[in-house]
């Protein structure tokens, strides 16, 4: 079953100015912006500009253009918040939620960067 964009979703409001957000940083294709409910110290969202659902989705559609300036973004945000590991800091967990069994809430690709707290493990006990 494929899921249709629907462009009343939060982050298409973002991304046309209609709702504000604490930008990270800005590029061609992509938009990276504080988290509402941080989980973390740090918490940032980083979402491409084009409308895709999910990573899955934008691997397979998405230009060249747009998915090289979508993993550089994540890459510079990770360096803007200085919690790249290769670079000495304490490191950080991305995640991006996909669809009913992800609990995607927000149906705009994003990934979750988390950070600044040891984050213990990836995943809850399955229930
Ligand atoms: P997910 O469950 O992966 O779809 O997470 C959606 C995230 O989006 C959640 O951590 C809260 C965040 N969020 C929801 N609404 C807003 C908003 O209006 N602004 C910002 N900055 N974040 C939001």
């Amino acid at each position: 079953m494929s899921q249709s964009y629907d462009d009343q979703n939060i982050f298409a409001k973002i991304l046309r100015g209609e709702i504000p957000n604490d930008t990270v940083l800005e590029t061609e294709h992509s938009l990276a912006f504080r988290d509402i409910q941080p989980q973390a110290p740090e918490h940032v969202l980083v979402i491409p500009k084009g409308a895709y659902v999910s990573y899955g989705q934008f691997a397979q559609e998405a230009s060249e253009a747009e998915i090289v300036d979508y993993t550089r973004a994540i890459g510079e945000v990770c360096a803007m918040l200085g919690i790249e590991p290769a670079r000495g800091g304490g490191g950080f967990r991305m995640i991006s939620n996909s669809g009913r069994d992800g609990v995607q809430e927000v149906p705009h690709l994003h990934v979750h960067i988390l950070a600044g707290r040891p984050l213990g493990r990836m995943l809850a006990r399955a229930e």
